[in-house]
C-alpha cells in the first residue's frame, strides 16, 4: 500500500515541489486548497489527474486552515501517514495590514490540524511536519543561527509562527506525536509569489526588458538572506519525516546575499548593467549600459528602478544567516542549487513569459500586465 501524505498549501510554491516529489516517491497525495474565485491551482496544474480516472493519486479537497470542522472532516477521511503544514498567509509585509487574520491562519490553524489529529485519534500514526521559518529569529541574537538561537519575532506574521513553532514541540512532547519543525530560510524558484522580493525582480526586469512595464519600486535593498531553492528545501522536509524520532531542524544554505545584489545579478541575466545613486535606501538605480539581446526596451541612462518607502516594514528583519550543520549531519541533506543558479533560472522563466507577452502585444493581442506589488 502507498503511504498517504496530506499537504494544507498544495496550491502554493512549496506545496507544489512536495506534491511532485511526494508522487514521484509513490505517495497518494491529498491536498487542501482553498474556493477562491479565481482559479487558483496554476502551480500544480500539470500534476493534476481527473477524479475521473481510476485511482489517481493526486487529490483535492476544499478547505481552509480557519475551519477546524472540515479539516476534521478532511483527516477523517484522508488517514493520513504524515501531513505536512505549509498553508499560511506567508507575506511578512502583509502581516502587518491584516495581524488578525494572519494569526487566525498561521497560528490557530496549525492548533486546529494538531487538535483534529488528536481527536480522531490520529496522533500516534500521523506524522506532522510544520513550516516554520526563520523570520522566528527576526532581530537576530547570534551569527550565524542554528536550532538554539533564541527567536525574537518582528512582525504578525513571525509572532504567529512563534506560536506554531511552540505548540508543534508541545504536542510532540505531550502527546508523543511524532511533530516537527523545519526552521526554513528564504526559498524561491519559478514559482515563487510574485509579491515577494527575488520573485519581484526577476519579473519586474524582465517585463522592463520586454517593454511591458517602466519602473519597479523597492523596499530595504540592503537586507541580507539566506537564500536556497525551493526543490532543495522540501526535499528536505519529507527526509525530517523519515527519521526515528521527531526533531526540529534550520534549513538553510549558510550563505548570504542583499537584496541589492540579487538585482545585480537579475539585471546581469538580462545584459543590463545598473548604476546605484545616492546612499542609503533613498537610491534611484538607473541602468548604465545596455548589452545583448534580453533587454531591447531599456535605453542607457533608463531609470528603471527607484526606492518607495511604501515598501518598507514596521519592524524590519535586516539580516539572517542559517547554519544547518544539524541537517547536513543528521540527514545527509546538502542543497543542490545556489541562490545564483537559482536567480539565473527565476530569470529565464520570467523572461520567456515577457517574451510571449511582447509578442502578443506586437499582434495587437495586449493583455494587461499584473501590477499587483508587495
Ligand atoms: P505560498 O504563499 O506560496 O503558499 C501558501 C499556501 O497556503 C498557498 O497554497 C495558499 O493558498 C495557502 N493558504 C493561505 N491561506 C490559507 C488558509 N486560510 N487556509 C488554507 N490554506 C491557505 O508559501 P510558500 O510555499 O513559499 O511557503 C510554504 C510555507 O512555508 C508557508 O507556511 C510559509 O509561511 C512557510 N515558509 C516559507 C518560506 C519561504 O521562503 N518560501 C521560508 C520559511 C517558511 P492559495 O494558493 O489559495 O493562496
Ligand atoms: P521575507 O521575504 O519577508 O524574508 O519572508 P520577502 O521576499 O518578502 O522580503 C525579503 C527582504 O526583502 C526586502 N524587500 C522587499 N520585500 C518585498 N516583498 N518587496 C519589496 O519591494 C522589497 N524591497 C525590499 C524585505 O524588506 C525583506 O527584508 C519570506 C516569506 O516566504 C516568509 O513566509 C518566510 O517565512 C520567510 O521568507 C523566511
Amino acid at each position: 500500500m502507498s503511504k498517504r501524505a496530506l499537504i494544507t498549501g498544495i496550491t502554493g510554491q512549496d506545496g507544489s515541489y512536495l506534491a511532485e516529489f511526494l508522487l514521484e516517491k509513490g505517495y497518494e497525495v491529498h491536498g487542501i486548497k482553498r474556493r477562491t474565485s479565481l482559479l487558483n491551482t496554476g502551480r500544480i496544474d500539470h500534476i493534476y489527474q481527473d477524479p475521473h480516472t481510476p485511482d489517481p493519486k493526486l487529490k483535492l479537497h476544499y478547505g481552509d486552515l480557519t475551519d477546524s470542522s472540515n479539516l476534521t472532516r478532511i483527516l477523517r477521511e484522508v488517514e493520513p501517514d504524515e501531513v505536512y503544514n505549509l498553508g499560511a498567509q506567508s507575506h511578512v509585509a502583509v502581516s502587518f495590514e491584516a495581524p488578525e487574520y494572519t494569526a487566525d491562519v498561521d497560528a490557530m490553524g496549525t492548533l486546529r490540524l494538531l487538535e483534529a489529529i488528536r481527536f480522531l485519534g490520529l496522533e500516534k500514526r500521523a506524522r506532522f511536519y510544520q513550516a516554520s521559518t526563520s523570520e522566528l529569529y527576526g532581530l537576530v541574537q547570534e551569527i550565524p543561527q542554528t536550532e538554539r538561537t533564541p527567536f525574537h519575532p518582528r512582525s504578525p506574521y513571525a509572532v504567529a509562527k512563534l506560536y506554531s513553532y511552540w505548540i508543534t514541540v508541545n504536542y510532540r512532547e505531550a502527546y508523543g506525536m511524532y511533530a516537527c519543525n523545519g526552521i526554513l530560510f528564504n526559498h524561491e524558484s519559478p514559482r515563487r509569489g510574485e509579491t515577494f522580493v527575488t520573485r519581484k525582480i526577476t519579473r519586474g526586469l524582465a517585463n522592463i526588458a520586454q517593454g511591458l512595464e517602466e519602473c519597479l519600486y523597492m523596499g530595504n535593498i540592503d537586507a541580507l538572506r539566506d537564500w536556497g531553492h525551493a526543490k532543495d528545501y522540501v526535499r528536505m522536509q519529507w527526509m525530517m519525516l523519515q527519521q526515528e524520532q521527531a526533531e526540529d531542524f534550520v534549513i538553510a544554505t549558510g550563505v548570504q546575499y542583499s537584496v541589492r545584489e540579487f538585482i545585480i545579478w537579475t539585471a546581469a541575466e538580462l545584459g543590463l548593467t545598473l548604476r546605484f545613486e545616492g546612499a542609503g535606501l533613498d537610491e534611484n538605480a538607473v541602468v548604465e549600459a545596455v548589452r545583448g539581446e534580453a533587454a531591447p526596451a531599456v535605453k542607457p541612462g533608463d531609470v528603471v528602478m527607484r526606492i518607495d518607502p511604501r515598501y518598507f516594514r514596521p519592524a524590519e528583519v535586516e539580516t539572517l544567516l542559517g547554519d544547518a550543520t544539524k541537517a547536513k549531519e543528521k540527514l545527509g541533506w546538502e542543497p543542490e542549487l545556489t541562490a545564483r543558479q537559482m536567480c539565473a533560472e527565476m530569470v529565464r522563466e520570467d523572461l520567456k513569459a515577457a517574451r510571449r507577452h511582447a509578442l502578443l502585444k506586437q499582434h495587437g493581442l495586449d493583455l494587461p500586465v499584473s501590477l499587483e506589488n508587495g
